[in-house]
């Protein structure tokens, strides 16, 4: 499967990767959720969320997949919510999304916090009770059997489906899905161009876990690769860097966060500054995998200060929780309030970089 790596920059790629068919349709969504934002005069931002995939085959039945739960990008979108903002929520399909994530099937099925009116929540669940004709129940349910929440999950459900409604009724949040490196770039090219319009008044929040290598489709095998000659070899090239486009040529005068992630803490904030000297974006978000969820490093440049050959200086502030003394307690909301605080500076003209 080898053949020579190509160099892909942003506009060969989009020049012979094909865009996903849905492409239109979605762009017709966002422009008219853009245009209704912008009567209104809110603040739009756009959260990238969740891994893309990287498909082996034309016809895919195998691919490479990044990590991410989709958790940092649904997080910060229930606190842009909140916090005024409009929020176009592109997202891998199936991963974590603003206000169902807090029901999540794998660490809080919404099943379990159900209750049918004369079925005592203590039976035990369907699949360790013995095969039975009858319903597992201390009593009969009535004809017309009520569905109740569990007493102790009130108070938090009623907080998150308060919120969710009034998102819904306020049509403030745009839902998106990617699923390969392909959707992903093709949408965030179309979506950052539509959403120039509001100039300064739009952020960028890239948390998505994008691949650095794809394979292209001109070198992809059509049919299900063949086990037959024992090992596999395959030389991908780089996914092009669309920072530098996205800040020169798709957004104009928005706010661009990106993440960086890494597992050695050593290069975090060297490549976080590479990152803004290269690209010439905003911040920089650090964060290391196992650290993640408590500590995170704003990278940003020093607005009025040069070194002595003339090259941009940077400044770090860690944001830190203590878990162990509020478990409850997110990192986004505080990410979303610095970035709310450095966006609404930007949108007054007030930061020059
Ligand atoms: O989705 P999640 O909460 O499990 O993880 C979030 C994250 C680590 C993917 C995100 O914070 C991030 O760093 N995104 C950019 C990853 C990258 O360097 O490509």
């Amino acid at each position: 499967m080898s053949s020579e790596p190509i160099s892909f920059s942003a506009e060969s790629y989009f020049a012979t990767q094909l865009p996903p068919p849905t492409l239109e349709h979605d762009i017709a969504g966002v422009r008219s959720f853009i245009s209704r934002q912008q009567a209104s005069g809110r603040n739009v931002v756009l959260v990238t969320s969740g891994g893309t995939t990287v498909p082996l085959e034309l016809n895919v039945v195998r691919f490479l997949d990044n990590f991410s739960a989709g958790t940092r990008g649904a997080t910060s979108a229930e606190y842009f919510l909140k916090s005024g903002y409009a929020v176009i929520f592109m997202h891998r399909q199936f991963s974590l999304q603003p206000f169902s994530r807090h029901y999540s099937h794998s660490t809080n099925p919404f099943l379990d916090f159900l209750e049918i009116d004369g079925i005592s929540s203590t039976s035990s669940p369907p699949s360790e009770s013995p095969p039975s004709e009858s319903p597992p129940s201390e009593s009969p349910p009535s004809s017309d059997p009520q569905i109740t929440v569990t007493p102790s999950k009130r108070t938090h459900l009623l907080q998150v489906l308060t919120a969710y409604k009034q998102v819904h009724a306020s049509e403030t949040l745009h839902t998106l899905t990617f699923v390969t490196v392909n959707d992903y770039l093709w949408l965030l090219r179309a979506v950052s161009q539509e959403l120039s319009v509001l100039n300064r008044k739009a952020m960028y929040y890239l948390a998505a876990a994008v691949s650095d290598f794809f394979l292209p489709r001109q070198k992809m095998s059509e049919h299900k690769i063949q086990s037959g000659k024992g090992s596999l070899h395959i030389e991908m090239d780089q996914v092009p860097k669309i920072l530098k486009p996205m800040v020169d040529e798709w957004t104009r005068n928005g706010y661009i966060v990106s993440f960086k992630l890494e597992t050695d803490p050593a290069l975090l904030i060297p490549k976080a500054r590479t990152s803004l000297e290269r690209y010439g974006h905003q911040v920089v978000i650090g964060n290391d995998l196992n650290r993640r969820k408590f500590e995170v490093v704003f990278v940003e440049r020093k607005t009025k200060t040069k070194n002595a050959s003339g090259q941009d200086e940077f400044e770090e502030n860690w944001l830190k929780i203590d878990l162990s003394k509020d478990k409850e307690k997110e990192i986004e909301e505080d990410i979303v309030r610095e970035l709310v605080k450095r966006h609404e500076d930007w949108v007054r003209g007030g930061v020059l970089n």
